[in-house]
């Protein structure tokens, strides 16, 4: 009952980034990657690009269809376990007007709902931490029943050069070329950034662990995603970042002592470690545990 009162009452409905700029989210392998890709680019026969269902429509890049549009183009919106495909027909519909015709929704880690591909040696792009190296392994599992070929992990820039082309299967015989994310140099705007932050796309120092929770609960009350409210402990939906975050603290045992000087002696408060609770906060959302979203 409290949570649908809350529902009713009135969030944040655009987010204010607070004067930031974009700041410089392409390092240098990223520049090295992409002339690596342009090289192998006459031994491919078709890209397919991967990026996050979460976020359909913001951050890919354009730098691939601009060096590397010369060949067939399937965009592949993977981690859909993660995405509120309510309105998948409106996205597909708003791809196709953007003359993406070809794409597919995934999920690497649960194989059945990964589609075959009858090409013979495909690079697939994107921007990091989308799983690119997720994807040629999980068809090589499926197809070859072969261990990892690629490195995974949760951080962006595991994968740092074009490797070696990958088998992943034996009829048709089809290889894969996995490639290091490669982030837009022009990233549309902060809230654009703070998208592919929050998909764990741009590493987190660089854009601020307290703004992206902001914009993380911005989000969730914006979307009436309230998991968050039982799972701290909070007896309400609450648009206070700082508030949250000091129950997400006390909760998680997320604090520190500190003394503090009083007139009449020092006495030693529980303070909340803000910083600890906003990564623990974005943490859990990333790993689908507040809800399913759709960023865009
Ligand atoms: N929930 C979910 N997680 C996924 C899925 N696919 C990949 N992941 C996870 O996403 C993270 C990134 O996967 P990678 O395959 O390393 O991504 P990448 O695109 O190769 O990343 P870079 O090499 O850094 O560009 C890992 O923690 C994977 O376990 C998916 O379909 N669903
Ligand atoms: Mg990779």
């Amino acid at each position: 009952m409290r949570l649908v009162r809350g529902a009713l009452r009135a969030w944040r409905d655009s987010f204010d980034c607070g004067g930031r700029s974009v700041a410089m989210w392409f390092p240098g392998h990223m520049a090295k990657g992409l002339r690596q890709m342009k090289g192998k680019l006459q031994k491919v026969d078709c890209l397919v690009e991967v990026h996050d269902a979460r976020i359909p429509f913001s951050g890919r890049n354009p730098v691939f269809q601009e060096a590397l549009g010369v060949r067939p183009h399937l965009l592949l919106l993977n981690k859909m376990d993660l995405a509120d495909l309510k309105e998948k027909s409106r996205i597909l519909e708003q791809l196709k007007q953007e003359g993406l015709k070809n794409v597919i929704f995934t999920d690497c880690e649960r194989e059945e709902n990964i589609k075959e591909n009858v090409e013979y040696c495909i690079m697939v792009i994107g921007v990091p931490n989308v799983g690119k190296s997720s994807l040629i392994n999980a068809l090589r599992r499926l197809h070859l029943k072969k261990g990892k070929a690629s490195q995974v992990g949760g951080e962006p820039g595991i994968t740092k050069a074009v490797l070696t082309k990958i088998q992943v299967s034996e009829r048709p015989v089809m290889y894969l070329i996995d490639t290091p994310g490669v982030l837009s140099p022009r990233i549309g705007s902060v809230e654009t950034g703070l998208k592919l932050a929050l998909c764990g796309t741009i590493r987190d120092y660089l854009v601020g662990e307290d703004v992206m929770a902001d914009y993380l609960l911005y989000n969730l009350n914006k979307h009436q995603l309230f998991k968050y409210v039982e799972r701290y402990g909070l007896d309400a939906p609450c648009d206070d970042i700082e508030s949250v975050l000091k129950r997400v603290a006390l909760k998680l045992g997320k604090t520190r002592k500190v003394k503090v000087l009083t007139g009449t002696g020092d006495v030693n408060v529980i303070a909340p470690d803000y910083n600890a609770a906003g990564y623990e906060f974005v943490r859990t959302f990333r790993k689908g545990e507040l809800g399913k979203v759709m960023l865009d």
